[in-house]
């Protein structure tokens, strides 16, 4: 155990150059003080990390580890430094509408911007991609990865289920791997990179005739927005994004969705929403100022993180940020909450009790009970401005 005592192992791996090298070198230590190693939030934590940085060609990457680890990690390395390097990443398209009856051909970016990878918030994050879209055979799918750190490997049901790569239909290793759907029914792709699929890298959808008598596509299971009557349970303080905090997501708005999606929100639940004070917000805003990301338009903002904001009534709360263009990038969260009793005890005037009294007693500290207050003032002085305007 002495060899786990001694940190000290240092890799220095030069990233090849592509082109060209560059006068500029910048040096990465990969995940920072974190260092090289498990990390305690599980793969989101190298993803984010690597999210954030801008990698140039030349670039020299450092891992710092304790002797006897290896694991994998997978960058981008831009060719060359450019004046518009941009550590932002770019919004991603907006997903295509679903047209019913037989419509062109569409072409699906895999994942949008959050592209081709072992996905930050693990299997859900294309699931969740592909949700509500309608493949038809004539569609053609894009898998946009870095060359090198991925594969699209095409896969039966099982080899998916199983995450045996040895059993593949064919691998594609150029990217973008463009696929058109040819034939109807349920499609499987993964990566054949180690610990990829079962990481989460993993892509089931169903493909529909382009024509013919049977014209529903068939979206598959249960929605986003229908609450599931769960037996009351203990309340819930959730960390939004978990590891990856509140900020302009990695890969675009499908971030917090995908981190919000399989969750239950009651009445009663808590948001923590940490960042680091002065680089971001927590707006509270309306369904209209959530799609138009309209951030002059909000209920309210909290500034100081970890901003805690407890849920009081139910239906649907949507958040952002007032940081220009972060709401665009998607920094944005829309949820359900779920009444914490059965309905009927709950129909009549749940939203605005005068003090905290929800119906679930809370302790709390006196700044949320603030922020709660303020929330329950600015909202209420909304509604009678809109109904009386
Ligand atoms: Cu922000």
């Amino acid at each position: 155990m002495a060899t786990r005592l001694s940190l000290g192992a240092i890799i220095v791996v030069a990233i090849a150059a592509v082109l060209q090298t560059t006068l500029a070198q910048t040096t990465h230590v990969v995940g920072d003080s974190l260092g090289w190693l498990v990390p305690p939030g599980g793969p989101i934590a190298y993803s984010t990390w690597a999210a954030l940085q801008t990698f140039t060609a030349g670039d020299i990457l450092v891992f710092d580890f304790t002797t006897g680890q290896e694991d994998k990690l997978a960058i981008s390395v831009t060719a060359g430094s450019g004046p518009t390097a941009s550590p932002a990443p770019p919004p991603p398209p907006p997903s295509s509408p679903v047209p019913a009856p037989p419509r062109a051909p569409v072409t699906y970016v895999v994942g949008d911007g959050l592209g081709w990878l072992v996905p930050p918030g693990g299997a859900i994050a294309y699931a969740t991609w592909a949700f509500r879209k309608t493949f038809m055979v004539g569609d053609t799918l894009v898998f946009n990865f870095v060359n090198g750190t991925q594969d699209v490997a095409v896969v039966t049901k099982s080899a998916y289920e199983t995450c045996d790569t040895n059993i593949t239909i064919t691998v594609l290793t150029t990217s973008p791997a463009k696929i058109t759907l040819t034939t109807t029914g349920e499609h499987y792709f993964t990566s054949t990179y180690p610990g990829h699929c079962t990481f989460g890298q993993q892509l089931a959808i169903n493909v529909t005739a382009s024509s013919g008598p049977t014209a529903s596509p068939a979206p598959p299971p249960p929605p986003h927005s229908s609450p599931v009557p769960a037996p009351p349970r203990a309340p819930v303080t959730y960390v939004v994004g978990d590891g990856l905090g509140w900020l302009v997501p990695p890969g675009g708005p499908i971030a917090y969705s995908t981190w919000a999606f399989k969750k239950t929100f009651m009445v009663g639940d808590t948001l923590v929403f940490d960042f680091v004070n002065g680089t971001q917000d927590v707006a509270v805003v309306t369904k209209s100022a959530y799609e138009t990301c309209d951030t002059n338009a909000t209920i309210t903002v909290l500034t100081t993180s970890p901003v805690k904001i407890t849920l009081t009534t139910a239906g649907e709360h949507y958040f952002t940020c007032t940081y220009p263009r972060h709401c665009a990038l998607g920094q944005k969260l829309a949820i359900n909450v779920t009444a914490a009793t059965p309905p009927t005890s709950y129909t009549s005037s749940p939203a605005f009790a005068p003090t905290a009294g929800g119906p679930a007693p809370l302790p709390f500290s006196s700044a949320l009970y603030r922020s709660v207050v303020t929330f329950h003032v600015t909202f209420f002085s909304i509604v009678i401005a809109f109904f009386f305007s």
